[in-house]
């Protein structure tokens, strides 16, 4: 069945999937997009639902780092329902609508209410729909997805918001490490592709993904691939708050998926082993491999790269979609038809 799951080869195809959006991105008209909105002006608000909610964050933070500017990230049912919380001075800002179908209804009603006030945004899309329609401003690319839950779709989106920060701030070695990803990322999906497959037949009942900066959103992704791909619950924090409470759930029938970044390595991968010892199942994704995270983790994700560790958030996410996808299966379930959730969501 495996073989026929249009999900699971979507997420096998990716790194084709971002070499053709790379070439697309090295012709990108910044005076189109941008123009005078550049962040040292206007306040970067990145605008989504769901996995383009993660999406808006995981871009905000690599925004933020990149032009020193803060960024933010909402969830587009906020600025609908709470704008004097969520952007209280809208024309100081540059919002960002991003949805993969451009029909999701929370953002076609905030791309309204934006041109209700006269507030210039981006749109950024892969189906484009209405979505592409509603400002001059557009980022289409080239990703013809047909899976319910969004895999090389959010990758290739947040690979683009990553390549524009990069470009607004001239920073060329960023800009050569994305064009690295789709060969760096490759030979991993072959070598721990079957590994995760046989670690999702273990029968879970709490899953928890743990990750800080800008991983925190990627942990959130995974959590959500978890959950639309196998109807199981999963929640996400930071990685050391999970100390604060969160580790009563913590038994034998417990997962915990580690995110560990490179600052952060040698107490986040603490926090990983405690739970082991407390009788969890371990899986850590890292750059590079300690002796403290073969201790920490029963499964090991080695990334092996020499890339900057912000230009390594997509190669991050890749394992939560496919073990959400691999635990979907070992469940019975298809994760081409998830449960209760469609293509898009509207009202
Ligand atoms: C957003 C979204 C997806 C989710 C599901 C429903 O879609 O919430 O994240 O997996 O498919 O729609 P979009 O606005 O990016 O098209």
């Amino acid at each position: 069945m495996i073989a026929t799951v249009k999900t699971v080869q979507e997420i096998y195809g990716q790194p084709d999937t971002w070499r053709a959006c790379l070439r697309v991105l090295r012709r990108l008209d910044l005076q189109l997009l941008v123009g005078d909105r550049q962040p040292s002006e206007f306040q970067w608000v990145f605008v989504g639902c769901g996995t383009s909610y993660y999406l808006a964050q995981a871009a905000a933070a690599t925004f933020t780092i990149l032009t020193g500017k803060l960024a933010r990230a909402l969830p587009a049912s906020e600025i609908l329902l709470f704008p004097e919380l969520s952007l209280p001075s809208p024309e100081s800002a540059f919002p960002v609508l991003i949805s993969r179908s451009g029909h999701t209804s929370e953002v076609l009603a905030v791309a309204d209410f934006l041109k209700e006030r006269g507030i210039d945004f981006l749109a950024l899309t892969c189906d484009g729909n209405e979505l592409a329609t509603s400002t001059r401003r557009v980022l289409q690319l080239p990703v013809r997805e047909e899976s319910t839950v969004m895999t090389g779709s959010f990758t290739s989106m947040l690979m683009a918001m990553q390549f524009l920060a990069a470009r607004l701030v001239g920073n060329e070695q960023f800009l050569a490490e994305l064009d690295q990803l789709p060969a760096s990322v490759e030979p991993l999906l072959a070598k721990y592709g079957e590994q995760l497959e046989k670690f999702a037949q273990r029968p879970f009942e709490d899953v928890a993904v743990l990750g800080q900066g800008a991983l925190y959103p990627i942990a959130s992704e995974v959590a959500l691939k978890v959950m639309e791909s196998s109807s199981s619950y999963a929640q996400y924090f930071h990685t050391l708050e999970f100390r604060h409470g969160p580790k009563s759930i913590i038994d034998d029938r417990a997962l915990v998926i580690g995110l560990i970044s490179e600052a952060g390595a040698e107490q986040e991968l603490k926090v990983l082993r405690e739970m082991k010892e407390l009788g969890a199942s371990t899986i850590a994704i890292i750059n590079r491999a300690t002796p403290e995270a073969h201790k920490a983790a029963d499964l090991l994700v080695e990334l092996s790269s020499s890339q900057a560790p912000l230009t390594l958030l997509v190669a991050y996410v890749v394992w939560g979609q496919l073990f959400g996808s691999y635990v979907g299966l070992a469940k019975g379930l298809n994760p081409d038809e998830p449960t209760n959730l469609t293509r898009v969501v509207t009202f």
